[in-house]
């Protein structure tokens, strides 16, 4: 898999990149990202990225021709999804990550300032996902959490491919409580079942906890599975 992203701050990515399961499947070949500057498609002298908005009004607007110049040029005409990241977008989820697992190839476009100019998102942009009902001060982050988000489900990626099919969310509910040595910690023991050796049993419950705090905290996700 080949991730482009498009931004003015690079640099936000370095140890990001550099470190954790990211770096692993970096280094395995698994994954591929490219970073590219947009302030590098600009044509005029003084690099300009933004400018007032049409209309009035606070804030600046990313504009457009750096923009299809950094997104043409790194997709080449080819098929590409080319995902932006805005509060208006589609909220993101483990279904949507998985979604984005299979492709081949990624542009992810950050934004900065109030958004980019419209007409990008009506011609270039293919995809616009939120990461959450908050502001933020551009795209990376959400940038860094889709790609930290699907790198892990990359065939080959995670040694125990197990581990990642079972964390939270992947199975449409949230993980059960977890404990390692010792088994008493200041005076709190760690559950008898999970030390009992009884697979079956474990496995039982954990299926009940699993349900019940998905219940408890979040009755959208456990009244809305299939
Ligand atoms: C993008 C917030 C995606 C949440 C981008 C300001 C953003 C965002 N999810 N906020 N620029």
């Amino acid at each position: 898999m080949k991730i482009d992203i498009l931004t003015i701050f690079p640099e936000l990515f370095g140890s990001f990149l550099d470190n954790g399961i990211v770096y692993r499947a970096r280094e395995k070949r698994l994954l591929e990202v490219e970073l590219h500057n947009i302030r590098d498609y600009t044509t005029d002298k003084h690099h300009q990225v933004d400018d007032y908005p049409f209309g009035g009004g606070a804030g600046m607007v990313m504009k457009p021709e750096p923009l299809h110049a950094a997104i043409t040029t790194v997709s080449k005409k080819e098929d590409i999804p080319v995902v932006y990241f805005t509060p208006q977008g589609r909220l993101l989820n483990q279904n949507i990550v998985n979604r984005y697992k299979g492709k081949q190839r990624l542009i992810l476009l950050c934004g900065h300032y109030k958004e980019i100019d419209q007409r990008i998102r009506d011609t270039l942009v293919t995809d616009e996902i939120s990461i959450g009902d908050y502001v933020l001060s551009g795209g990376e982050v959400p940038a860094m959490v889709m790609i930290d988000a699907v790198a892990r489900l990359i065939d080959g990626v995670i040694g125990d491919i197990e581990s990642a099919l079972t964390d939270s969310h992947q199975q449409g509910l949230l993980g059960v409580p977890h404990y390692t040595r010792p088994s008493e910690f200041r005076g709190m023991k760690v559950p008898d079942v999970l030390v009992s050796g009884n697979h079956a049993e474990i496995d039982k419950w954990r299926e009940k906890r699993a349900l019940e705090l998905t219940r408890e905290r979040r009755p959208d996700l456990y009244y809305g599975r299939n």
